[in-house]
């Protein structure tokens, strides 16, 4: 069982109104643990807006910018350039934004936001599809994931945004998950010791999103890292590639049978969404292994 090392800080309380059994909620607790409260948060439409709450009755311990659904970035950029004005330069500014706010709506604005290398740690919780929106599809959405917008499975790949921002030459992106919260926390901890924008994508299986029951949060997690689906790693500067999940040991099959997203599907899908698993799987061993 994993040990999460960080100090309670009330950082996220009790009383909040995420989904019972979600572990975006959980994964919010261990990341604003270890951020601390000298930060101010931007948080966009997405079911973080809704965790969070509104002001006066927040369930997070620390200011709250809840911005448009396409500008976290520019947003995140205006509100860094505040505070270096008032000399806050240590002041983290912290973004929270869904798959949708981030692959799709909002990702001009955070591409632009890594360009100028802005110092914000942008954490994007994806639950694969517009979810507190009902469940539509986002780029995010895996192939052949049944969505609101997309009932007989989406056409299409997950887009890989780490490798798009990692070839930006960002100082510091990475995935993380809530089945590994010890590592998750170790790299809210590194990316706040670097300058510069950093990204971390969180896997969110989502309970009603997904078709899980409020029990199956962490085990979906653990299953997405395990079989491949959601590789653990980390890309400092555009070109040192980390793994830290290496064993990966599964097929998708139990994976996808947990979640009625995938009910649909037939062993010639399964197949396809395997080998193309495996082909992503191998291409990131050989940049892992190029950077060593
Ligand atoms: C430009 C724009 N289009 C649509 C909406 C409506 N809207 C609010 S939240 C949301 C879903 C956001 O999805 P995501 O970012 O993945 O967050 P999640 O709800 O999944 O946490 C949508 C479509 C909006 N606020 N702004
Ligand atoms: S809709 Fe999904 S991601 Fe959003 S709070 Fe509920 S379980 Fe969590
Ligand atoms: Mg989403």
């Amino acid at each position: 069982m994993d040990f999460v090392n960080f100090k309670e800080s009330n950082a996220f309380m009790s009383g909040h109104v995420a989904c019972p059994g979600c572990v975006e909620a959980l994964s919010m607790r261990v990341i604003l643990n270890k951020v601390g409260p000298n930060a101010v948060a931007v948080v966009p439409p997405s079911c973080t807006a809704v965790i969070c709450g509104p002001h006066p009755n927040s369930a997070i311990g620390i200011p709250v910018y809840h911005t448009s659904l396409e500008s976290s970035g520019a947003s995140a950029s205006g509100v860094r350039r505040a505070l270096n004005a008032q000399g806050k330069n240590d002041t983290t500014v912290l973004v929270m934004a869904g798959d949708g706010g981030t692959y799709d709506i909002g990702f001009q604005a955070l591409s632009s936001a890594v360009e100028r290398n802005e110092d914000i740690l942008y954490i994007c919780f994806d639950n694969e599809g517009y979810m507190n929106t009902g469940g539509q599809k986002s780029a995010s959405t895996p192939l052949h994931a049944a969505t609101g917008s997309t009932p007989a499975g989406k056409v299409s790949k997950k887009k890989n945004i780490i490798e798009m921002l990692a070839a930006q030459e960002i100082p510091y992106v990475a995935t993380a998950s809530p089945g590994h919260l010890e590592d998750m926390a170790n790299k809210v901890e590194k990316a706040m010791a670097i300058k510069g924008m950093r990204f971390i994508a969180v896997n969110i299986p989502c309970l009603p999103g997904w078709g899980l029951e409020d029990n199956q949060g962490i085990t979906s997690s653990r299953l997405a890292v395990e079989c491949g689906m959601f590789p653990l790693y980390e890309v400092e500067n555009g070109y040192k590639y980390t793994l830290n999940w290496k064993n990966k040991d599964n097929s998708v099959d139990e994976y996808l049978k947990m979640q009625k997203r995938y009910r649909h599907l037939t062993e010639e899908a399964i197949n396809e969404i395997q080998v193309s698993i495996d082909a992503d799987w191998e291409r990131l061993l050989k940049k892992v292994r190029a950077s060593e």
